[in-house]
């Protein structure tokens, strides 16, 4: 894959965005070949999470501009849709995602980033949804991710305003989880995946999905999936290890 490079490094992977220079500008291939790499990342069964970031001095910078200026209506919609169906694949997956915001995240990018189950962003970092600046409106699920994040007035001030803001801004409005040095981004995020990956891998995927699914209906239907996914837990030998080591006082060995 020309774009996209990735690390395996045990049970987790850092996938990189390289088309820096384009500010890793996400046309048509690049959404493509994040799909396939989400593919390819959940069909090895020894991965269970990935970190995304970018090379250089974005994470990404948002849709190719250059491309869009030559779309008419069916091909706008259709790049919306590619990316819509691209980010939710991401989403739903298995494998828990982090993005390590390195630089600009915008438009698409941040768009990219609502998509993924943790963000963390660098100092430098900038985030913003610009595209009304463009005459456009996030078209890769950013209206509807964001104000579930924040709320309605935050976001809508953001997507309204088109402004760029800092990382310290994006972690007070809860947009991302932690703010680091430029250096401590990658080994700080790969230090959590490492205490992620080191629980229940299954316990973990039940956690997402109760999660996700719990996010998009009602409290109560919610607390029914977690009651199921719950139960399910007890027939699970992962379970059993992890509920006898306490007992036992060891660590558990998900064999991980
Ligand atoms: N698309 C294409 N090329 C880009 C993009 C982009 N989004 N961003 C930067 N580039 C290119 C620049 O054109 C430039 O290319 P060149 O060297 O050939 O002139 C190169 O990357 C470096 O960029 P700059 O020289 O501009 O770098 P600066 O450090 O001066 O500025 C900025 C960095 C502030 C990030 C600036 O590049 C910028 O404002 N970029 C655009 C940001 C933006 O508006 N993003 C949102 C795009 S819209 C969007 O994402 C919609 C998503 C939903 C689509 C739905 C389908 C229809």
């Amino acid at each position: 894959m020309g774009f996209i490079e990735i690390q395996k490094k045990g049970n987790y992977a850092l996938v990189t965005i390289k088309r820096p220079e384009a500010l890793n500008a996400l046309n048509e291939e690049v959404i493509k070949e994040i799909g396939i790499t989400v593919d390819t990342l959940e069909s090895d069964s020894q991965i269970r999470a990935f970190i995304l970031t970018g090379e250089g001095k974005a994470f990404v910078a948002g849709a190719d501009i250059a491309k869009m200026k030559t779309y008419n209506e069916p091909e706008g919609r259709n790049f919306s849709e590619l990316g819509q169906i691209v980010f939710r694949k991401l989403e739903l997956s298995r494998l828990v995602s982090l993005a390590a915001i390195n630089g600009f995240s915008l438009g698409g990018g941040l768009e990219l980033a609502l998509a993924c189950d943790i963000r963390f962003a660098s100092t430098n970092a900038k985030l913003g949804l610009p595209e009304v600046s463009l005459g456009l409106l996030p078209g890769f699920g950013g209206s509807q991710r964001l104000p579930r994040l924040i709320g309605v007035g935050r976001a809508s001030e953001l997507i309204f305003t088109g402004d760029m803001i800092h990382a310290e801004e994006a972690f007070r409005l809860g947009i991302v989880n932690r703010v680091t040095s430029v250096e401590d981004l990658l080994p700080e995020s790969e230090k959590i995946m490492q205490t992620i990956l080191s629980r229940g891998p299954n316990a973990i995927r039940a956690a997402k999905m109760a999660i996700r699914q719990g996010m998009e209906t009602s409290l109560d239907r919610g607390m029914e999936w977690e009651k199921q996914l719950f139960g399910g837990r007890f027939i699970d030998a992962e379970t059993k290890e992890g509920l006898s080591a306490f007992l036992e006082k060891r660590k558990p060995n998900f064999g991980g």
